[in-house]
């Protein structure tokens, strides 16, 4: 059966500006472009035209998320201020790190939209998975508050999108390798929604995603981190699949999985200090897509988050949207030998930190 595809070329036109990575510009910091810019997820979507790939996709047409859709997540506060930021020409989402031009809230109704309309053609069965390769990312947002390059909670609002639409119980994994923190506050006390997030333990947002951060009231157990060691490669991130994800799901028996798909896991991103390369990605999508074909008629959605290489990004989400497909393209990653080469077997102490998250599997009622 069918994968979805869904791509627009204004999420290309959301303006970060000018930056020095994740900082402003000012003072000694020359001014740059901004981190989180369009080159790494504009060439992703490049390589899946080009390798051939996007004509035997479904094409999903993205749509802007309405007010009463928004609201499902996000105070009225925040989505007007963002509005008034962006009539002005230019504005923050929170941080001072997440800047943003006159079309970004547009976009990033687009972005909330498009991942929405995903869901849809997933439960119509116009297609079994899709992939959302939508910007601006959305894992940080909270109900209140955009920061981290985020403006809303993408993937939080296609969570309850699934919900009206009948799928109560949703399963968000988010590979980002920093901490899905706005997701887990959204959840944190709601029991429907399992939200677990691999991470790089203490990369961002600072002093947030610990393992003992499990949710509350009705929602105890339906949060899991699993913040992994900087070093961690496709053996630590094998075993937190075969020992925390796979379990939880089949415990929480999700009606969607969902998927928080930020690829700066990768061994070059300047962002962070883990080493999974295309491989590893695929290793980890195959096993979603079998998971949610075990669990849940196959549906299955993924949400774009970070991923700053613009030379490793494309060939992680090729392997990624070919693994959801099941379609092998003859493109191949050159740059595997080298990540290859860092050492990708699971360490003790990587072990350690997957069997102290997969403990609380347990937990989940
Ligand atoms: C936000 C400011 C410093 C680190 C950065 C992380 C953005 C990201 O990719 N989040 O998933
Ligand atoms: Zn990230």
């Amino acid at each position: 059966m069918a994968t979805g595809w869904v791509w627009d070329e204004r999420y290309m036109w959301h303006d970060t500006g000018t930056g020095a990575g994740p900082l402003p510009a000012g003072g000694w910091i020359e001014p740059m472009e901004h981190i989180e810019s369009p080159s790494a997820k504009r060439r992703f979507a490049n390589l899946v035209a080009a390798s051939g790939l996007l004509a035997q996709l479904t094409t999903i047409a993205a749509r802007p998320a309405t007010r009463p859709e928004l609201l499902r997540v996000h105070t009225p506060e925040h989505l007007e201020r963002i509005e008034r930021e962006a009539a002005t020409g230019r504005g923050d989402a929170g941080d001072g790190s997440s800047p943003f031009g006159r079309e970004s809230w547009e976009i990033a109704k687009l972005a909330a939209g498009g991942l929405m309309a995903a869901v849809e053609a997933v439960h119509g069965g116009a297609v079994e998975n899709a992939y959302a390769l939508i910007r601006p990312p959305g894992h940080h947002a909270s109900a209140h508050t955009g920061w981290g390059f985020c403006i809303v909670n993408t993937v939080a609002i296609a969570a309850r999108h699934a919900q009206s639409l009948g799928m109560q119980r949703v399963a968000i994994l988010d590979w980002d390798v920093h901490h899905g923190n706005g997701t887990q506050d959204i959840f944190w006390e709601d029991p429907d929604v399992l939200a677990i997030s691999i991470h790089q333990d203490g990369a961002y947002p600072p002093g947030s995603g610990a393992v003992e951060e499990t949710g509350a009231g009705e929602g105890a157990g339906t949060t899991l981190n699993v913040p992994l060691p900087p070093g961690s490669g496709v053996g630590a991130y094998d075993a937190v699949m075969a020992q925390v994800v796979e379990p939880a799901l089949r415990r929480f028996r999700p009606d969607i999985v969902l998927v928080a798909s930020g690829l700066d896991g990768n061994g070059m991103d300047p962002l962070a200090r883990q080493m999974l390369h295309s491989e590893g990605f695929r290793m980890m999508a195959t096993r979603m897509r079998d998971l949610a074909r075990e669990l849940c008629g196959g549906r299955l959605v993924l949400a774009h988050e970070g991923g700053y290489s613009p030379f490793v990004v494309p060939f992680c989400g090729l392997a990624i949207v070919e693994a959801i497909s099941g379609i092998r393209t003859p493109v191949e990653d050159p740059f595997l030998p080298a990540i290859e080469g860092y050492g990708q077997g699971i360490r003790p102490h990587q072990q350690e930190a997957v069997d102290r998250a997969a403990a609380n599997v347990a937990l989940i009622p």
